[in-house]
């Protein structure tokens, strides 16, 4: 997971830390500056002087390297209004700032980790709002599922169900993608395997009904989480939306999570802004981070949504599944 970040990010690093070589240039330039020992003695000085070269990176040097990092962030997925608003900040902590040559890869490591962190949103624990209201209201908490076609919806909510069933929350699943063919035996399948009920009726049927209905079976039956499939939308196709608000309004659900893929960077934060300007989404779930050697996905839909993801697609087999943790997070980056 997330390779290329990791060793482009060190070179990178390594890269700006030689930038002292160009500090012969003009008086601005970034300056090495040797520390001199109080006491002077022939041959100690040499020794020494290389573990105390100190450098303070000019503006002008870190614009120099400011393009590479630029295209390393847009190589790896990080949408380009995002990559911008990193450089600047690095820039600000970094330039001016004396640190030895030896702690510049760290320091600027550690600095992207904090921006990093600022980006990415808390994700809040799924499980105790499930059970809060199961508690206070005593009602089956309910999930709806969006995205487009292939990015993992039906998959999740399989391992989702799972996910539950180890917290011992019971959940029905609706089998409201009634468009796709094969959509409802594939759910069906999931559904045996879990011992899970799915709720569904003939293709074609109206997908708000379908939802409607694993509500009522969730009500009648005590069951604590319902969780909605739903067709591919393109986000880009009117119509379709309008059907996936119509959902929303008829299921009321609790939460609307987004699943998008870690490997397609700006198209899914492209998708993610149109079914959120749609239906206003509360968090996001991105699949497929076991095929992602890049990373930045995450940070993009950080930023660009202000949503938290919530968990991580590792895999196709139900226990494929992470928690998404920030700190496991930007340590997977190499930070
Ligand atoms: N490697 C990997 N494949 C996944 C993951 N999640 C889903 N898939 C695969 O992606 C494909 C599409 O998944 P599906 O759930 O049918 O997508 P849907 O059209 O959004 O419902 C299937 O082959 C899944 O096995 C994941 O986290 N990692
Ligand atoms: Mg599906």
């Amino acid at each position: 997971m997330f390779k290329f970040f990791r060793e482009k990010l060190s070179n990178w690093a390594k890269k700006l830390s030689g930038a002292e070589k160009n500090a012969e240039r003009e008086g601005e330039s970034t300056k090495k500056i040797i520390a001199k020992p109080e006491r002077e003695e022939k041959g100690f000085f040499e020794g020494i002087s290389a573990r105390l070269s100190k450098i303070r990176i000019s503006e002008k040097d870190f614009e120099v390297y400011e393009e590479d990092l630029r295209t390393l962030l847009l190589e790896n997925n990080v949408a380009y209004e995002v990559a911008g608003k990193i450089i600047a900040e690095l820039k600000k902590r970094i330039v001016g700032k004396e640190l030895l040559k030896k702690e510049i890869e760290d320091e600027i490591k550690e600095v992207l980790k904090e921006i990093i962190r600022g980006i990415l949103i808390e994700p809040y624990d799924i499980i105790g709002k499930i059970k809060e209201k199961a508690k206070d209201q005593k009602e089956p908490y309910i999930i709806l599922f969006v995205g487009i076609n292939g990015t993992g919806k039906t998959t999740t909510i399989a391992k989702i169900s799972y996910f539950l069933s180890k917290k011992d929350i019971s959940s029905v699943i609706a089998a409201a993608d009634t468009f796709r063919a094969a959509s409802i035996e594939q759910l069906k399948k999931h559904g045996e395997r879990l011992g899970v009920k799915v709720i569904s009726q003939q293709y074609g049927a109206d997908p708000a009904a379908v939802g409607f209905d694993a509500v009522s079976y969730a009500k009648k039956n005590h069951i604590d989480c319902v969780l909605i499939d739903t067709a591919g939308r393109m986000h880009t196709a009117k119509n379709l939306m309008k059907e996936i608000e119509k959902i929303s309004k008829v299921c009321k659900p609790d939460l609307k999570l987004f699943i998008g893929e870690s490997i397609t960077g700006n198209d899914s934060v492209e998708q993610a802004k149109s079914f959120d300007w749609a239906i206003g989404i509360d968090g996001i779930i991105l699949t497929k981070a076991d095929i992602d050697e890049k990373g930045g996905t995450a940070i993009s839909l950080g930023d660009v949504t202000k949503k938290p993801i919530l968990f991580l697609g590792t895999g196709q087999e139900y226990d494929k599944m992470e928690v998404f943790n920030k700190e496991k997070f930007v340590k997977d980056l190499g930070l």
